[in-house]
């Protein structure tokens, strides 16, 4: 078959060597399942082939099914003819060749095949329980059969990627071949394998399921286990159900059983906000003012200066994906200070059993301390990640302006200090820009590229691309107060705290969060973080603007001696030693003499009240944002609260959940609100013209380019 054909066969002397092409990642798209099925029905037919061999042409084996068909009409399968049972079928073996990803549908078309080989480097997992549905070709059912159900439930319920060397230890790899010569090496299993009288096939096996049958509370077990988690999602009960069903049906039942349970999913809400969150972060890569082709500026080694805990977090990161990493601080004191903190939080992780020990001290051997600006002048990339403060800012500047090589790329971590100031004091402010990681940098995904007004175009896309070879999710956003993420979160806080003063407590606000899908509340997060960042920058606010509507209630508390966590009290009472948060009654006592002082009414709150009050205002913000152009897409800021602030991943985002309730009661609502409570509830005129168009918020567009 010629070249741009999505599936090829080729006849190797009596091998039939199936290839899918079908670029990026060879996803399941029509014409790609019916071109498998073809190439097995011919080759069973064809007395020239002994066997076969499925490959994928480029970069991966298969990703899965096409995602962007989910949610549309499609002709239902057709039992018996499906590409899984087809394979099953064949009288003669197929060998799966696996390099890149088989994911998804990828993996249960490897797992129908007869064998798997596959490269050192290739992935396999069946991440459907990410998108919010089950494997639906089989995977539910032979996964548990070859490995056993309660490694199949862990890997379905988790969608994690299994690096083939471990897949290989448990069972779903038959053979590990060299890198780069995976098809060689299948051919060569396929030889052998290819007069084998009876085709191993997954279905026939029970052995592995034998584990259920000693202890059926496994499936119990799981379920609790993944409680906490899994709260207000109904897919990783589905898979588990699926798993249980290949324990306690036969084969052809349980496929029919994994049907039904996939057919209850794929279109429910969870599944169509994932899908939205999947498609997004792929979207919030692409910069539209910037060629695709634009050349990256190498990095092959990095240096963070300040290893304070952001400093620290962001050496972790970079660490953890192999980057050889500098760590500056001009005291040998707080270099060490820094450099035990990082140790502690790998122990930590160790001792969890998250981490090996030989991990610790490959990531640890790759952190660098060091105490002079020279040491570092060679590096690739630097990210100033000092106290925040403008003028400790621009000292840092001027003397990497000094000693950093020619080309080197200058980031700042700053939350929201003007990065035109800092790019400013340098003499190449094109290579200039915001990275901004959110707390705690080594764990939070978000990684905020800002651009300035001379960054240049490559200083730009290379930090876009940074971030995600340091496992994170790049967002670029425009210079300016707080730039996209925290800006847009601002709000957020300040309803929280002005709700508190008006009779709901921090404990009411914390459940209806957590009860909405966030791990935790934002109370306990502040807790968390400590009390006293936020109330400096409200000093200074306070001191900067005359209309400053202070936070009465949360600056008492920090007057009070109450940081949060660290010193065991904040707006919630800790036990020495946990950080369980207990509402504290002796609290809510002065919160409302507080308030009586102030001659604030107090009254309830109902639950929804508070979502709507924390999130509208928050999406009131972001349309300011999409109006004054300092975000590319509405989708965008979907992706940063995601990876940012947690918000739960199955409502889609801040932008895409308030489509849920629909732009136009989002604005009558804002509306409301400003009549009662005037000025900061103003309807952003954005959002106005949104409601009136019944124009989706996820689908606004900018009103003028970044
Ligand atoms: C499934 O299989 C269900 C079955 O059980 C059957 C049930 C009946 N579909 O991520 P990248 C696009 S469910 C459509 O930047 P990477 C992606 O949008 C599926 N498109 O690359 C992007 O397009 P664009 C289970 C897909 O190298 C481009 O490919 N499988 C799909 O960083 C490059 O993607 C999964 O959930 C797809 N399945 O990462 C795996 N996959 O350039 C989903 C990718 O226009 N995929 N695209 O923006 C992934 O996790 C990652 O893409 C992967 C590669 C790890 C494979």
């Amino acid at each position: 078959m010629p070249e741009g054909t999505l599936v090829r066969f080729e006849n190797v002397d009596g091998i039939g060597v199936i290839t899918i092409d079908n670029p990026p990642v060879n996803a399941l798209s029509p014409g790609v399942p019916e071109g498998i099925v073809e190439n097995v029905e011919r080759s069973n037919a064809d007395p020239a082939v002994r066997a076969m061999v499925l490959i994928g042409a480029g970069r991966s084996f298969i990703a899965g099914a096409d995602i962007r068909t989910f949610g549309t009409r499609r002709a239902p399968p057709v039992e018996g003819r499906r590409t899984h049972q087809i394979l099953d079928a064949s009288q003669k073996p197929v060998v799966a060749a696996i390099h890149g990803y088989a994911l998804g549908g990828g993996l249960e078309i490897a797992l129908a095949s007869h064998y798997r080989i596959a490269v050192p480097s290739a992935k396999v997992g069946l991440p459907e329980v990410l998108i919010g549905i089950l494997p639906g070709s089989g995977g539910t059912q032979r996964l548990p059969r070859l490995i056993g159900p309660k490694a199949a439930m862990e890997m379905i319920t988790s969608g994690r990627h299994v690096p083939a060397e471990e897949a290989h230890r448990l069972g779903i790899i038959d053979e590990l071949a060299p890198e780069g010569g995976l098809r060689e090496a299948a051919i060569a299993m396929a030889r052998r394998v290819a007069d084998t009288r009876l085709v191993p096939r997954i279905r026939d096996r029970d052995d592995k399921l034998a584990e259920a049958k000693a202890d059926p509370g496994i499936f119990e077990a799981m379920r609790k286990s993944i409680a906490r988690r899994a709260r207000n999602q109904k897919a990783p009960y589905n898979c588990i159900a699926a798993v249980e069903a290949a324990c306690n049906l036969p084969f052809e039942d349980g496929i029919r059983r994994e049907r039904e349970l996939f057919d209850e999913l794929e279109n429910s809400a969870e599944a169509r906000a994932l899908r939205y969150a999947f498609f997004a972060e792929r979207e919030v890569a692409k910069l539209p003012d910037i060629p695709r082709d634009t050349p990256l500026r190498p990095i092959k080694t990095a240096a963070i200066v300040g290893a304070g805990t952001m400093g620290g977090g962001i050496a972790m990161s970079f660490a953890e994906f192999d980057f050889p990493v500098k760590l500056l601080e001009a005291s040998q004191e707080a270099l060490d200070r820094g450099l035990s903190r990082i140790r502690a939080n790998y122990e930590t992780s160790v001792k969890r059993g998250s981490l090996t020990e030989a991990e610790m001290n490959r990531r640890l051997a790759l952190i660098e301390p060091v105490t002079r600006y020279d040491d570092i002048g060679q590096c690739d990339v630097v990210i100033e990640a000092v106290f925040e403060r403008i003028p400790v800012k621009e000292e840092v500047f001027k003397k990497l302006d000094q000693v950093m090589k020619p080309g080197a790329l200058l980031y700042t971590n700053t939350s929201g200090i003007d990065i035109d100031i800092i790019a400013n004091v340098t003499k190449r402010p094109q290579d200039v820009a915001g990275t901004h990681f959110f707390a705690p940098a080594n764990v939070m995904k978000l990684f905020e590229v800002v651009k300035g007004a001379k960054s240049a175009p490559d200083t730009l896309a290379t930090a876009m691309d940074l971030g995600r070879k340091i496992g994170k999710i790049s967002g670029m956003a425009g210079n300016g107060d707080g730039f996209v993420a925290n800006r847009s979160r601002t709000p957020f806080g300040t309803e929280m705290n002005i709700m508190v003063e008006e009779g709901a407590l921090p404990e009411q606000v914390d459940k209806v969060m957590v009860d909405f899908g966030y791990p935790i509340g934002p109370f306990s997060t502040a807790d968390l973080s400590g009390l006293d960042i936020g109330y400096d920058s409200r000093q200074r606010r306070a001191q900067q603007d005359p209309n400053y509507r202070k936070m009465q209630i949360a600056d008492m508390i920090v007057e009070m001696g109450r940081l949060g966590q660290k010193t065991g009290a904040g707006w919630f009472r800790y036990e020495k030693g946990d950080r369980t948060p207990h509402p504290d009654p002796e609290l809510a006592q002065k919160i409302r003499e507080k308030a009586a002082e102030l001659g604030i009414a107090q009254r309830t709150f109902n639950d929804e009240e508070i979502l709507r009050r924390l999130l509208f205002a928050s999406v009131n913000e972001a349309c300011k944002i999409l109006e004054e152009g300092k975000v590319y897409r509405a989708s965008d800021i979907d992706v940063m609260w995601l990876g940012g602030f947690n918000f739960p991943r199955y409502r889609g985002g801040l932008m895409y959940w308030a489509d849920t309730i629909g732009v136009a009661e989002v604005y009558r609502q804002i509306q409301a609100w400003h009549q009662q409570y005037g000025a900061r509830w103003a309807p952003s005129p954005f959002l106005r013209r949104l409601a009136e168009t019944g124009t989706p918020l996820r689908e606004a567009k900018p009103s003028r380019p970044m």
